[in-house]
């Protein structure tokens, strides 16, 4: 076979809110490239598994070794923090986001990362087998790498879910979701006018919605003519897994006549959408 054309990364994602000394949770989420797969709630045992396919080529068994190392972690982990807050005097309320995961590459090969912020901002990094604080994070941090480091246990499961089970799992989970990772959706589009921006003008409005995956390109256009007053906003998340988007271009009311829309996407081949403005619109 080829192999995967995209990049499907597996990001694991951990949120940790210490809002005082005996208030804390712990949420975690995994996205497979654009597709949330897991959720981990703070106040479940358990690793949910959002998709059909979320448990990939790993046996139940396997599952269960995994939830429990995650369930001993969570328990550390709050534990932990709480003692380097203590000994090293540091303010609450304070969010910890922890980035984790990998990419499979061609040949066998994978990518891993690690990363920890602090406030929202990285403080540090997991680097081949060692904790590392980035140069300008807060002192108590770099203490808190060091004492880390001292745990050489740690250091290799962390290693090993990098290197081996993630990347493991990401390859299952490729055969597994092959089908819905794989297929494009294709987006629908319309256009609408939005409030007058002033008077005399017209704010054109081409919405493309229910599109997959994300990259999608979208202009006003007169003819084959790109108008570069258009304005994108931001490719909004909807509930489904698929994406929204829409494109704005502000007219003086005489010059709409003879404006298209025209969107492009994978999954429309090179039968792009093209909308033409007063067909349809009250204007
Ligand atoms: N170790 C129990 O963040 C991100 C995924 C990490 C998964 C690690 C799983 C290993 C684990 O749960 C905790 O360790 C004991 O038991 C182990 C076997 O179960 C081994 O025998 C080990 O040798 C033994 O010590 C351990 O308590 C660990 O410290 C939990 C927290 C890990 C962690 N540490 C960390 C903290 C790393 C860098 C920097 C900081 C400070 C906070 C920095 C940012 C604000």
């Amino acid at each position: 076979s080829e192999g995967p054309q995209r990049h499907f990364p597996l990001r694991c994602l951990q949120i940790s809110s210490f809002a005082n000394s005996s208030w804390s949770r712990t949420d975690g989420l995994a996205w497979l490239g654009e597709l949330q797969a897991y959720t981990w709630r703070n106040d479940s045992d358990t690793i949910r598994f959002l998709k059909p396919w979320s448990q990939g080529r790993f046996s139940d068994q396997q599952w269960e070794n995994l939830q429990h190392i995650f369930l001993v972690y969570r328990i550390s982990f709050t534990r932990d923090i709480q003692e380097f807050v203590t000994m090293l005097h540091v303010d609450y309320p304070f969010d910890i986001q922890i980035s984790g995961g990998c990419e499979v590459l061609l040949g066998n090969t994978s990518k891993s990362f690690l990363d920890i912020a602090f406030q929202g901002k990285a403080v540090v990094s997991f680097q081949g087998t060692f904790w590392v604080p980035d140069p300008d994070s807060p002192p108590w941090v770099q203490k808190a790498c060091k004492v880390a480091n001292q745990d050489r246990g740690t250091r290799e499961t962390v290693q090993w879910l990098l290197d081996s089970i993630c990347p493991g799992l990401v390859r299952g989970l490729l055969e597994t979701g092959k089908s819905e990772l794989e297929k494009p959706v294709q987006p629908e589009a319309w256009l609408s006018s939005g409030p007058a921006p002033g008077p005399g003008r017209l704010l054109l409005g081409c919405h493309v919605s229910g599109f997959y995956p994300n990259p999608v390109w979208a202009m006003w256009m007169r003819g084959e003519q790109e108008q570069p007053g258009t304005r994108r906003g931001d490719v909004l998340p909807q509930a489904d897994g698929t994406w929204y988007l829409r494109v704005t271009l502000d007219v003086a009311a005489g010059e709409a006549a003879g404006l298209s829309c025209r969107v492009r996407h994978s999954s429309l081949g090179d039968q792009d959408i093209i909308l033409y403005w007063g067909r349809g619109q009250a204007s």
